[in-house]
């Protein structure tokens, strides 16, 4: 049974939407062959066709995703970044994390609520799967969209890094190369005067892209999927997971075409002076189909700094944390000398049991960390401010993500900051109207704080976006209300998504029923081999 705080929940958002509809997908999950930097390669696509469709509904519309697996030879499952899954949290999508790995020859069907509106996207959450295609857009449109009217047509563009699976030194791979809008460049239709919405997704597996707009601005509308008071900026910085929407008006009296430039910067501190990334691609504003597009020169990159922006909805800083989550990320090596991203000195392995399902079945002692193993467990209480605190000891820019929850951005200094100082002397220069998001840059030898109030029930990840950065263990467990997760009714395909793939679904981390305290079997160093 959902416990009855979740149902009240659930009923009270269906209640307030008149026409909700539910909106049915049906995926085969399969390999196709494409070329989208122009080099031939096996994608993971749906239907058997590459680039993989969007996802798009309204707000209040229920979305049912049934998705086959005929991959033959990889599990899968599916994240809808950005989600909240209120009331759902089965739904989330990471692997051992809230549902069991897909195998192939089996089937698994999403259902949740589209209870916020904004740009979202959808990916694969199994084992550095996306890279290899398995992603794209999830828009839920707004009924109420304060910006309806207000701009011409609506478009989005990708900026994505399409890198090579083959890895034999366990490096993470750098960018091959770019493809906008799972292309080489993207070409929108462009005229004098009117008003465009961009919904800007990057779904890389691991870089951040610069953009910008030759001779226009970009007037941001929402960051990630939190409305932001409109600010007009030259360039931005999004790093993989993030989402801008941004309107961009025709410049009058000009009737060259202009280019869009989308340049990786690789997570290096753009900061410094004169830095140029040789890794660029240009989209293009069609204003003439006949005209060339001359080439877009910036001198310098310099992003809107995102910690600034200003939030329309739920200004106020919330009160003072109840718990504050202290997330140290080094570097380190595991026992066979190769090298992990740790979370205070360690790094997170996956359990035999999806998390969710240890919650729900250890009973009473599903409240002690012990059970949950290597996953950087981290247990706080429904109602409960939470501080996240990240302290970023490597020379690069990190993208944070948490599922679940979009936190209020404190502080977010830049580079070279160092640790957090503490609650005492860091909270005076808080930000008091923070602005809100799911997916944060942490810049290099530096940290950040972000504070959300817990409110549903499940089993969250906190982890870099950086896909292999997953991989490497740079991944933390918040476990809220544990003790409201025993009766939880998990849909039967799910149950059977295990059985099917011999997982066990029951039990502390190892899957021991009887005994969950007892730790034997739990994994507490990563598989030296790889089989993603
Ligand atoms: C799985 O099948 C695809 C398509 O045939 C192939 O490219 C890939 O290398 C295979 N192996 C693994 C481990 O994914
Ligand atoms: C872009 O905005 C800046 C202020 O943020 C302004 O100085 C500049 O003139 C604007 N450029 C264009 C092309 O509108
Ligand atoms: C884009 O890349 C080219 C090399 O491919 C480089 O010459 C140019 O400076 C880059 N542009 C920017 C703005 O970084
Ligand atoms: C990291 O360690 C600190 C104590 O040093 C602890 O308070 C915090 O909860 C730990 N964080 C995680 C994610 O386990
Ligand atoms: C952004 O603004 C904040 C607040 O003024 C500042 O601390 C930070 O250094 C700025 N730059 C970056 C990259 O966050
Ligand atoms: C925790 O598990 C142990 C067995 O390992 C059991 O004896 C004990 O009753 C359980 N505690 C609670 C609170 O359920
Ligand atoms: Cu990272």
């Amino acid at each position: 049974m959902i416990p009855p705080s979740l149902s009240s929940l659930l009923i009270g958002a269906l209640a307030t939407v008149a026409s909700a509809a539910v909106v049915e997908y049906d995926w085969d999950i399969t390999w196709v062959t494409a070329a989208p930097d122009g080099f031939t390669r096996p994608v993971i696509g749906v239907n058997d066709v590459w680039p993989c469709p969007e996802i798009r509904a309204v707000q209040g519309d229920t979305i049912r995703l049934k998705i086959n697996n005929k991959l033959g030879n990889q599990t899968t499952s599916i994240h809808f970044h950005g989600i909240n899954q209120i009331g759902s949290n089965w739904m989330d999508g990471p692997s051992l994390v809230t549902q069991c790995p897909v195998i192939p020859g089996v089937s698994f069907t999403y259902e949740f609520v589209a209870d916020t509106a904004g740009t979202f996207w959808w990916h694969s959450h199994e084992m550095g799967q996306y890279p290899d295609g398995l992603r794209g857009p999830l828009i839920i449109e707004d009924p109420n969209d304060p910006h309806a009217g207000e701009y011409h047509e609506q478009s989005h563009i990708l900026g994505e890094a399409f890198l090579n699976p083959n890895n034999p030194d366990g490096i993470p791979p750098a960018a091959q190369s770019i493809i906008l809008n799972d292309g080489q460049g993207a070409d929108y239709a462009f005229a004098a005067g009117k008003n465009y919405r961009f919904r800007i997704i990057n779904i890389a597996a691991a870089p951040s892209a610069m953009i910008h707009f030759d001779s226009h601005n970009m007037t941001v509308i929402m960051s990630d999927v939190d409305h932001v008071e409109e600010e007009e900026v030259s360039q931005l910085r999004i790093s993989p997971g993030q989402r801008y929407d941004v309107i961009v008006k025709g410049a009058e009296d000009d009737d060259r075409n202009f280019g869009i430039l989308v340049a990786l910067d690789e997570n290096r501190d753009y900061s410094q002076p004169g830095a140029v990334w040789g890794r660029n691609a240009t989209g293009n504003l069609i204003i003439d189909p006949e005209q060339e597009t001359s080439p877009v020169i910036v001198e310098e990159w310099r992003a809107a700094n995102d910690s600034l922006f200003k939030p329309v909805n739920d200004k106020a800083i919330l009160p003072a944390a109840d718990k504050t989550m202290l997330f140290n990320f080094n570097e380190c090596t595991d026992s066979d000398e190769i090298v992990r991203h740790c979370v205070n000195s360690s790094y997170y392995v996956g359990p035999k049991v999806p998390t969710l399902y240890t919650a729900a079945t250890t009973g009473g002692n599903n409240t002690k960390e012990a059970v949950y193993g290597a996953i950087h467990p981290f247990i706080v209480s429904s109602g409960d401010i939470i501080d996240i605190v990240v302290n970023n000891h490597d020379p690069g820019v990190h993208p944070f993500h948490l599922h679940g929850y979009h936190f209020q951005v404190l502080t977010r200094p830049g580079s070279n900051a160092g640790d957090w100082p503490g609650s005492e002397l860091a909270s005076p220069n808080y930000n008091q109207e923070p602005p809100r998001r799911d997916t944060v840059d942490v810049y290099a030898m530096s940290h950040a704080v972000l504070r959300f109030q817990a409110s549903n029930p499940g089993v969250y990840l906190f982890h870099c976006h950086m896909d292999w950065h997953v991989e490497m263990g740079l991944t933390a467990t918040i476990i809220e209300s544990p003790e409201l997760l025993t009766d939880i009714t998990i849909p039967e395909d799910h149950l059977e998504a295990c059985r099917n793939g011999g997982y066990p679904i029951a039990g502390n981390a190892a899957g021991n029923v009887e005994d969950p305290l007892d730790t034997t079997g739990i994994e507490y160093e990563p598989p030296v081999e790889y089989t993603g």
